[in-house]
Formats: C-alpha cells, structure tokens, sequence
C-alpha cells in the first residue's frame, strides 16, 4: 500500500466511524410512526392566547408577542395538511407581525412534522435542535402563490432521538402563516407518562424517563379502553401488523406494551 492510498482507507474508515446516524426529511404525515403524538388545536377557542402555550406537555412560544387560534377553513388549503384550528402568532397589524414559533418538547424526539399553512415566500424553515443553540436540522418550507391556496408539510427524523426543541421560522414578518398537526415521535416508544396519577402535573405526558409509572399509567389507559391504548395489530414481533394499531383495544396491545416496556430505552 503507497502512503496515499493508506491514507484514503484511513481517512474512509474515520469518515465511517465518524459520520452521524443520517437524518432524512419525511415527505408526508403518513411516513410517521403511528405511535406519534398530533396536537391539531382543536380543542382550543379561537382568538388570541397567550405565549407561551402548552398543549399536551408542548410548549408554543412567539418569539415576538402572543399567539392566536386561527380557523383555515375558509381556505382550499383545509383539509390537506392543515385543518380546521391552526396556530398563529397574534397579529393583525405591521406593529404586530408575523414571528417564529418555538415548540418545546418535554422528552427527546427522533420524529418531528407539521403542516404550515399558505408559505409564500422562501426562506421559511423547520429547525430542530437538541440541547445546544445550534439547529441539528434545517428544512426549508415549500412556498406556494399568496392567497391561501395551499399547505405544506415539513418533517424531519433522526435515528439519535435528540430533538427537544424546534422553531417554525417564518420567512418575513409580512408572510402569513399557521401551524397545525404538530406529529412529535418520542425517542422512547413505552415512556407515556411523567406520573401515574390522573390529575397529576404530567399525567399522559412523556419526561424522557421509562418507569414502573409508565406502566401503571398504560395499565389505567388500557383499563380505560383509551384509544390511546391501541399499539399494534398482533403481539407478535416480525407478523403483520406488529406495531401499526388496528382501532381495536385487546390482549395483544397489552402484550405488546409488556414487550416495548422490558426492551426498554
Ligand atoms: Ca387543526
Ligand atoms: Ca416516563
Ligand atoms: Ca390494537
């Protein structure tokens, strides 16, 4: 071997070695794991809110004033990625423009999507980050004619399951926009809950730690016929089905808890 070529079989194994697990955009809401969670607002009234938000332990923040629920159904963009209750920034004037949004998350995540409603100019982008100021992820936001025609989805996955932030970049502060169906895949399948007790600050919602509380709490779910309790088709690793929920709550999504539950993280 000449000094060159050891070289380049060097550089290409420490290019192996080094090289980050890859990270790929998901082209639509489908290509998620249907293990996600989707916050759609439309639980919310519309009108002005305050900023910060948080619906189902996310945090929605306008890094330039309040936020507002705002209906795009007047819109032919409803219906595609976004629909019925959306969120805004509150504006309403020049004074008031269009800002980021931030979204917390109150575990690590290794999927991330959402709808972005009527994005006109270029320049609007998806970042996700981890721990660290710097976005581990940028996406750029298709755009499409002013006027309310369309909706774009953006989302990102990450085999290292560390996204814990993530910003909706608006282009300008005069290019209108909301965000619906926020899909957040969490980095630990069976980490449900940060309690087990109903009322509790946390109930229903993952802190990145798997615990016997997890447990108990997919123990009330499934008592409960939650639909949430619905996991897979069948309980058996490799069969069709396995992991895709199926609509119907029985033995087998119990068996298939108890399964991702003692794989653990
Ligand atoms: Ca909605
Ligand atoms: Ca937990
Ligand atoms: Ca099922």
């Amino acid at each position: 071997m000449t000094p060159s070529s050891t070289r380049a079989v060097g550089s290409a194994i420490l290019f192996a070695i080094a090289s980050p697990a890859l990270a790929e955009p998901i082209a639509s809401p489908s290509a998620m794991s249907p293990h996600g969670l989707t916050v759609d607002f439309e639980s919310q009234p519309f009108g002005p809110v305050a900023s910060p938000l948080t619906i189902a332990g996310l945090t929605f923040t306008a890094s330039g004033g309040d936020l507002s629920i705002y209906s795009v159904t007047q819109w032919a963009a409803n219906g595609t990625f976004v629909e019925g209750a959306t969120l805004r920034p509150a504006i309403g004037s020049s004074s008031n423009p269009h800002t980021d949004i931030e979204i917390t998350l109150p575990a690590p995540a290794r999927e991330v999507g959402l709808g972005w409603f009527d994005p006109n100019f270029s320049g609007n982008e998806l970042r996700v980050f981890g721990t660290g100021a710097s976005p581990l992820e940028t996406l750029a936001v298709p755009s499409f004619p002013a006027g309310g025609c369309c909706a774009a989805f953006v989302g990102i996955r990450r085999a290292e399951g560390d996204i814990v932030r993530v910003v909706a970049h608006v282009s300008s502060p005069s290019d209108f926009y909301s965000i619906d169906n926020v899909r957040i895949t969490f980095a630990c399948p069976p980490d449900l809950t940060a309690g087990a007790i109903a009322g509790q600050p946390g109930f229903g919602v993952p802190n990145g730690i798997l615990s016997n509380d997890d447990f108990f709490y997919y123990l009330t779910i499934f008592s409960q016929a939650n639909p949430a309790a619905d996991l897979t088709t069948g309980a058996i690793p490799g069969q069709p089905g396995y992991g895709v929920p199926n609509g119907v709550i029985n033995n087998e999504d119990f068996f298939y808890y108890l399964t991702i539950f003692s794989m653990g993280c």
